[in-house]
């Protein structure tokens, strides 16, 4: 709440002219990097599937090719499932591990060839892995009225070090010149920046409600959906499940999962100065808690799971209180508790929380609250 230049941050349009700007730009400079464009010129989309009668006659669904560049060398297919009778449907999108097939029984669901450096890229390019990922409840998110949008992350930026040449990097990097710099985008960057393109469809099909789109993302792909989250300022709501480190979690608590230890395994994530920051959490010109307060005055939620020590869940749980005094200051109701709530005791103001039992990952016990937040919000906004 205090500009670069020592001015106090006392009223909302000081927040959103000049601090939020000053927030993203460190964010992109020391965290996650630049994108080095929007919305390519050339990107273009091609409905490749579309039925009315999916999921047994309860859903339309449609497949959906995204090409980033005019002849499709980088490319990602979106799947949509919509609720028939609730047309045009607010929708969740969030970014799959497996590839769109894995998150849906049907045989009619493309399968893509992945590039992989583990054993796991053979399963996830074959039929083995049809119906693999059972954490999308679709005929509950449908029965809600709510559509579901996917992509696999994989299709975006394959998740492994490979010097940036795979991927939007190995197509869009030579927009930086010769050299990469070292705010350059990493893979969260990359998988973000893919997010905003899947609304960049949505927004054009009329089956979908543009202005009621929730960006939710587990784990890696909740780091994604935040950094996608406070950027563009499109998605209505922002969902971060579990995302621990990078995401969520406060860097200075070095609790759990540390800025080395994440910069260590998966040094393609984040930009290259994120690395300046290895046990120097102290020395970040940002932490977490001013990621989600880029989101406001839009809800944010964020949820932790308590076995997921590794995520940090007191962190997360800090993190989306301290962005509590913007949401005020933007006339919103912020995070109306002051302490860690009790397990499985959700929290719902503008910003919402809760901690449930169990481990790492995405449950239906989430997939409630989310919908639960998404309805209380979406009520209040129309
Ligand atoms: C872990 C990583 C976490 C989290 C997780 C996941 O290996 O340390 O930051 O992102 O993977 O994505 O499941």
């Amino acid at each position: 709440m205090t500009c670069l230049d020592g001015t106090k941050v006392t009223h909302p349009d000081m927040w959103m002219k000049r601090r939020r700007p000053e927030i993203l730009e460190l964010f992109r400079t020391h965290v996650y990097g630049r994108a080095p464009l929007g919305k390519p010129e050339e990107a273009s989309f091609e409905v490749f599937d579309e039925n009315e009668n999916a999921l047994d006659g309860k859903a339309k669904r449609k497949q959906v090719l995204i090409k980033f560049t005019k002849n499709g060398e980088s490319s990602m297919d979106l799947l949509i499932y919509l609720p028939k009778n609730s047309i045009p449907a607010p929708v969740f999108l969030m970014l799959n591990f497996g590839g769109n097939h894995t998150v849906s029984p049907e045989p009619e669901i493309r399968i893509r060839k992945r590039q992989s450096n583990t054993p796991w890229g053979e399963f996830f390019s074959s039929e083995k892995s049809r119906g693999w990922d059972r954490s999308i409840p679709l005929e509950k998110i449908l029965s809600r009225g709510y559509g579901f949008a996917t992509a696999c992350y994989s299709d975006i930026d394959p998740d492994f070090h490979d010097g940036f040449k795979n991927g939007v990097h190995g197509v869009f990097d030579s927009l930086f010149g010769e050299e990469r710099p070292p705010d350059a985008w990493g893979s969260i960057g990359a998988w973000a920046w893919g997010l905003s393109r899947a609304l960049d469809y949505i927004e054009t099909d009329k089956d979908l409600d543009g202005e009621s789109v929730i960006v939710m993302g587990v784990s890696r792909l909740g780091k994604a959906a935040l950094w996608a989250g406070a950027q563009d300022e499109r998605f209505s709501i922002v969902i971060s499940n579990t995302s621990g480190c990078g995401g969520a979690a406060l860097s200075r608590r070095r609790f759990g999962e540390t800025v080395r230890m994440i910069n260590t395994a998966f040094p393609h994530w984040f930009c290259e100065n994120f690395k300046k920051y290895n046990d120097r959490e102290d020395e970040l010109p940002v932490d977490q808690h001013m990621l989600i307060a880029l989101i406001a005055p839009r809800p944010v939620y964020v949820a932790s799971a308590d076995e997921d020590l590794w995520c940090d869940p007191r962190g997360e749980f800090l993190a989306a209180k301290a962005a509590d005094p913007v949401y005020r200051l933007l006339g919103k109701e912020g995070l109306p508790i002051d302490e860690m709530p009790p397990l499985n005791y959700p929290v719902m103001g503008t910003i919402g929380y809760h901690i449930r039992s169990g481990g790492h990952g995405l449950t239906e016990y989430d997939w409630d609250r989310y919908m639960d937040f998404a309805d209380k919000n979406f009520k209040n906004a129309h």
